[in-house]
């Protein structure tokens, strides 16, 4: 059995229809048992070595803002070798215009890197995720209740369309302002948290 790193990013922790979705598949534990999650905010310093192999790239600025700016729902999950490689499968590939379509990614990621869910991809990343994030955070317990149902809405589509004009250069007022309404309305979050779920989302596309 391999231990995997699961995280809901702010992109699917607060948007309540993508984590719903998500959540749906996750529970169903097909071929994978969910040993542990919880709400926690990681710092830089875990962010900078958990993607030390990104560092230099030109989004990694951002991904670190990204990762750091919210609190997260984190977790543990066990899974055979293969089982594991099922799920990175049924997740999809990482940047949203290339995901699989009906994978997760492709169905609830707005663009680019915003991208709902880190699952690590393999049994080696795996241990030494789990080792590493254990350090900061329990990964032996459920402590979050999440909902497979809302009555939120779910804008992904709409979001995606405008997020490729934003990032087009087109019409970059009207459809952030767009992102940004949509994105509220998707969320039960206000004040600077909202702020910080817009920062980051809208990040993404510059
Ligand atoms: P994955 O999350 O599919 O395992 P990864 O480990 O290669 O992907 O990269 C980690 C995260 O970094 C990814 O989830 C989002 C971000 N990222 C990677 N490549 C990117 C790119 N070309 N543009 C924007 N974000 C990217
Ligand atoms: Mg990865």
């Amino acid at each position: 059995m391999a231990d995997a790193l699961l995280i809901f990013k702010p992109d699917s922790a607060y948007r309540l229809a993508a984590r719903a979705g998500i959540w749906g598949w996750l529970a169903s534990e097909r071929d994978w048992k969910v040993e542990s999650l919880d709400w926690f905010q990681p710092p830089a310093d875990l962010i900078e070595s958990h993607y030390d192999f990104l560092q230099g790239r030109p989004f990694f600025p951002w991904l670190v803002d990204f990762m750091t700016a919210l609190p997260v729902v984190v977790g543990r999950v066990t899974a055979s070798a293969d089982a594991l490689k099922q799920m990175r499968h049924d997740l999809g590939e990482t940047q949203i215009a290339r995901s699989r379509p009906g994978s997760l990614r492709e169905r609830y990621g707005i663009f680019g890197g915003l991208n709902c869910l880190h699952l690590s991809d393999a049994a080696e990343t795996g241990a030494s995720e789990v080792k590493r994030w254990s350090e900061y955070v329990q990964l032996d317990q459920i402590k979050v209740d999440l909902d497979e149902k809302t009555q939120k809405q779910d804008h992904t589509y709409h979001l995606r369309s405008l997020a490729t004009q934003v990032a087009g250069g087109i019409h970059v007022e009207l459809a952030s302002q767009l992102i940004r309404e949509l994105v509220a309305e998707e969320c039960e979050l206000d004040g600077e948290k909202l702020d910080a779920l817009w920062r980051i989302t809208l990040g993404a596309l510059s």
